[in-house]
């Protein structure tokens, strides 16, 4: 019987599938909810469905090409809506990814995400995940019950990239509908359409086509393993509200945000960050009570540039959702303005 054994492993070690399944990478894929987890009554219903219904083994289950991409392990880190996702869980979710790239036996990991703030976690992952090996998020636009549901392949596509040697190093990705996007400047532009995920100024990094990983670019910012932000040293992110600026837009908004302790305000301005009468008051009122302001653009694309005497610290090219990932980050390191500012320039 055991010299059978014995035999039956032989032949298995030298086995082709079995060098092949040997050689396959080893990527975990992080399920936290989404529509990709989503449910559906009825197989034509691509809204009002129920988000993180489906378990990620389902998931993986319903994909059985992943297993000659990779050698899968899931794990269920949540299920919810990413509306629901908070500082807190996005830390955990870090500092969790963080874990596991730092085991010798994983190669990358896949991260199944909600689309309402896929514009979110990811970078803040890129600020403070410490490995050069690949973070890839997915998600769906229509539930995984729905006629031609997007998350399958989107799944397959991302462990596809993940698993790819080329993904080492790039910072943390974004892969949906054929894209790879780069989670610095991807963000969703479409409230349904399965083509939301953009980055109107930066364009993608590459692209999946037939199953083969093609990247044409590469991002001139700082990223994961060049990042000073160093997740052992947070326990909590400070907290950072967002004010959007518009006609009429009254000042007592940045009273609440002071008499609430907020610690930075991203101001969501007109046009290049512009400011009413109103908001330049707010502002400089919040500046005086020891709350660190950043100016963004409501805009959707393009550069907030430094203007001489006009208030707060300016986001760069981040829009006001990233902006607050990366004040909240850099809060947890320094309230120095200047220092700060760098980050904006160059994170
Ligand atoms: N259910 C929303 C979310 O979790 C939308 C989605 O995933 O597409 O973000």
């Amino acid at each position: 019987m055991r010299i059978r054994g014995f035999l039956l492993g032989l032949l298995i070690m030298i086995s082709p599938w079995a060098t092949a399944a040997q050689a396959l990478p080893h990527i975990v894929i992080l399920a936290t909810g989404g529509t990709i987890a989503g449910s559906a009554a009825d197989n034509t219903q691509t809204t009002g469905y129920q988000a993180g219904a489906i378990g990620v083994d389902a998931l993986v289950k319903a994909v059985p090409a992943i297993n000659q991409v990779a050698h899968i392990e899931a794990e269920q880190f949540s299920n919810i809506g990413s509306e629901n996702m908070t500082s807190d869980r996005i830390l955990a979710l870090a500092k969790r990814v963080n874990e596991l790239l730092n085991r010798a036996d994983v190669d990358g990991v896949v991260i199944t995400h909600g689309t309402d703030t896929l514009d979110e976690t990811p970078y803040f992952l890129n600020l403070t995940v410490k490995s050069h090996k690949p973070i890839v998020f997915t998600a769906a636009m229509r539930p995984a019950t729905a006629i031609s549901a997007d998350g399958s392949m989107n799944l397959l596509q991302a462990v596809t990239v993940a698993a790819d040697p080329q993904s080492q190093n790039r910072g943390v990705m974004v892969v949906l509908n054929d894209r790879i996007g780069a989670a610095r400047f991807i963000t969703k532009t479409n409230t349904t359409t399965l083509d939301t995920f953009k980055a109107p100024e930066e364009g993608y990094l590459g692209s999946i086509v037939g199953g083969r990983v093609y990247f044409h670019n590469r991002i001139d910012k700082i990223h994961t393993t060049a990042s000073v932000f160093d997740l052992r040293k947070i326990k909590a992110l400070p907290p950072v509200v967002i004010i959007y600026g518009y006609q009429d837009d009254p000042e007592y908004m940045y009273d609440a945000a002071i008499a609430h302790h907020a610690k930075g305000i991203v101001y969501a301005g007109t046009g290049a960050g512009s400011m009413s009468v109103r908001s330049q008051a707010g502002i400089e009122k919040a500046i005086r009570a020891g709350i660190v302001v950043v100016r963004a653009s409501r805009t959707g694309s393009g550069i907030v540039p430094p203007v001489a005497n006009e208030s707060g610290l300016v986001a760069n090219s981040l829009n006001p959702a990233k902006a607050r990932i990366l004040l909240m980050t850099a809060l947890t390191q320094t309230h120095d303005p200047k220092v700060i500012q760098e980050y904006f320039n160059r994170y």
